[in-house]
């Protein structure tokens, strides 16, 4: 496979400051090498341009940063769109969770009926009257099936990117009030910590790719470095406990691979400056891996 590695430095949409970094210390971890010993070919475009926050006011504060946000997804979104015209896997590292309006609105101009695994603590459906922070990382999933905000929901000038039924989260275990009330009227696969501990990742994850790949529809993969554990995982902004194991975390990633629908794929929140010695951006590429079909044996 060719695989168009996309940096995306935003942290525009999180209030904890250190995943622009992230881009770079998933690449300091090796990944364009680990993705060649798997015999993929690898590209880079560089990252995406996103402006500091110092530099732009915040707006609102129940949409903090919404202008310099639609910027950087227009952006995004064609970046993604070509490299999927010309055959490559876009693998786009953040950054906060706010670059997947970016990215996922890129791969919905080429996929219709585009299948979703969002691996996360949290929802991510939240719109600006539910949200408690004003973040618009928390909102992105909503936006995405046309909820919220008109200039985030019309990315690209068309609305809405995804069907809510094809859409499937793994691994939650903090979302808000009304973000509850929404995903069920919408109703979203929400498969929590607990159904994992109840039924296993393996059972979750055969679900979930039956659900986002039904009919052999194509599948995004988002992988939000939050879903882990913190003991896993500490270098992240929104940390909650009890979340995945390392093992449970590979398997998901294991199976997605396996399936064969997978065509583009994110991985953000890595918060370098939270990190211990850069362990969460090695966990990261490691993820990477198992997604991008490596085997133990
Ligand atoms: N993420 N539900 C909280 C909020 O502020 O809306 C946390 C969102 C976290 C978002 O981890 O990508
Ligand atoms: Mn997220
Ligand atoms: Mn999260
Ligand atoms: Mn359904």
């Amino acid at each position: 496979m060719h695989i168009r590695v996309i940096g995306a430095p935003i942290d525009l949409g999180a209030d904890r400051r250190g995943v622009d970094i992230g881009p770079s210390a998933i690449r300091y971890a090796g990944l364009h090498d680990h993705l060649r010993a798997l015999g993929h070919t690898v590209s880079d475009f560089g990252n995406i341009h996103v402006p500091q926050p110092e530099s732009r006011p915040i707006g609102s504060p129940k949409l903090k940063y919404l202008d310099p946000i639609v910027e950087v997804s227009e952006e995004l979104a064609n970046v993604v769109t070509d490299a999927l015209k010309s055959d490559q896997f876009p693998l786009i590292l953040g950054g906060d969770h706010s670059m997947a309006l970016g990215s996922i609105s890129g791969v919905a101009n080429v996929h219709k009926n585009l299948g979703i695994i969002w691996v996360d603590a949290h929802g991510d459906f939240n719109i600006e009257e539910t949200s408690p922070s004003g973040n618009i990382h928390g909102m992105i999933l909503a936006a995405l099936v046309g909820q919220g905000n008109s200039r985030l929901t019309h990315i690209g000038g068309w609305a809405p990117k995804l069907n809510p039924e094809n859409i499937v989260i793994v691994g939650a275990r903090d979302l808000d009030p009304g973000e509850q009330e929404l995903l069920r009227k919408h109703r979203v696969h929400v498969y929590t910590m607990s159904d994992v501990d109840r039924y296993g990742m393996s059972n979750i994850m055969s679900q979930a790719i039956e659900i986002a790949g039904r009919q052999d529809q194509p599948i995004h993969l988002s992988l939000d470095m939050d879903s882990l554990d913190p003991r896993e995982a500490p270098g992240v902004g929104t940390p909650v406990r009890g979340g995945l194991s390392y093992r449970e975390a590979h398997l998901a990633m294991e199976m997605v691979s396996d399936c064969k629908h997978m065509v583009s794929m994110d991985v953000v929140e890595v918060n370098s400056i939270l990190d211990r010695e850069n362990a969460t951006a090695l966990l990261a590429v490691e993820l990477i891996l198992s997604a991008l079909g490596k085997k133990i044996l």
